[in-house]
């Protein structure tokens, strides 16, 4: 969980009627063990108890690489020190791959999965039953690019060069007939940019300029600290341009995928079309492949958002 993992967790725990079954941890932004903590210390300062799996420390074929952007934080969590708890809860015994086939088994046809870090989790579930797919809802994926805007490397965003094979077997495992709707929803990278939130509208979310102040909000406030410090606040702590600040402003890229699971009205244009990742490649390692002409696949596996409301 890195911070902009955390505002998509916050976004849905404010969903009334959203039943969150459970929070599986992968590595990523942060060390797998770290996630289980931001997890439980979000869980304890939202007055919330929803269990956390632990799941995968490193990709299926690839060490951990953690992120440099700083973001997120040292902790992955903004470095907040107000949010720091006591006894906060510990991941149950299940690994988080099994929790998901457990879950998905025990209420099929019912369970949407959000993924908003590298799919490692995912796949491993998928290998264990390929049969999810059939009893999987709809699964809603943050990662890839969609105009080849990498975001880690040149070509590829964070979350699918991570575990690059991970993402590959997750959309093959989500592949249909054309005349079927894929259950799978891609919000890329570009698209999280495109969309980024005014400041002003930011403060008002924390309680800042005589808005009242939430208990969401001020934990809002704090996660996202360290995204303030990198990309909004001119000093030793930023990380872009006067100029790039002014004109990004908040980001949070999992919060979009998160909110087109909310609502998937928010979404102006989607595109219904077959996707999968690079594998190899010295330059190209999670490389989102898209089939824009469909003249390369015989069938679909994705509904790319393009743009929202
Ligand atoms: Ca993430």
């Amino acid at each position: 969980m890195g911070a902009d993992d955390a505002v998509a967790f916050l976004l849905c725990l404010q969903q009334p009627q959203l039943d969150i079954l459970a929070v599986t941890a992968v590595h990523g932004n942060s060390h797998v063990d770290q996630v289980c903590v931001n997890v439980a210390t979000c869980l304890r300062n939202m007055e919330r108890d929803i269990p956390i799996y632990k799941g995968c420390s490193q990709g299926l074929l690839r060490p951990w690489a953690q992120g440099t952007w700083p973001g997120h934080g040292s902790d992955g969590l903004g470095d907040s020190k107000s949010l720091f708890r006591d006894n906060i809860a510990s991941p149950q015994k299940e690994h988080a791959a099994m929790a998901i086939v457990n879950l998905v088994r025990a209420n099929p046809n019912e369970v949407e999965l959000l993924v908003i870090g590298p799919c490692t989790n995912v796949a491993l579930a998928l290998k264990l039953d390929p049969e999810l797919p059939n009893l999987i809802k709809k699964i809603w994926v943050m990662g890839g690019t969609s105009e080849g805007k990498g975001n880690i490397v040149c070509a590829s965003e964070f979350n699918f060069h991570c575990d690059p094979e991970a993402a590959n077997i997750m959309f093959k495992a989500f592949e249909v007939d054309k005349s079927v709707e894929p259950k799978l929803t891609l919000y890329p990278w570009e698209q999280c940019c495109n969309h980024s939130l005014s400041w002003d509208f930011f403060d008002g979310l924390v309680g800042r300029k005589d808005k009242p102040a939430t208990l969401a909000g001020f934990v809002l406030g704090e996660v996202a600290g360290a995204i303030e410090r990198t990309t909004r606040i001119l000093g030793k702590d930023s990380f872009y341009s006067e100029e790039q600040n002014a004109k990004f402003q908040f980001i949070a890229c999992d919060s979009f995928a998160a909110a087109v699971m909310i609502d998937d009205s928010i979404t102006k244009e989607i595109q219904t079309l077959h996707i999968t990742v690079e594998t190899a490649g010295n330059l190209t390692a999670g490389t989102t492949v898209i089939d824009w002409y469909e003249r390369h696949s015989e069938n679909r596996n994705c509904r790319l958002v393009l743009d929202l409301d």
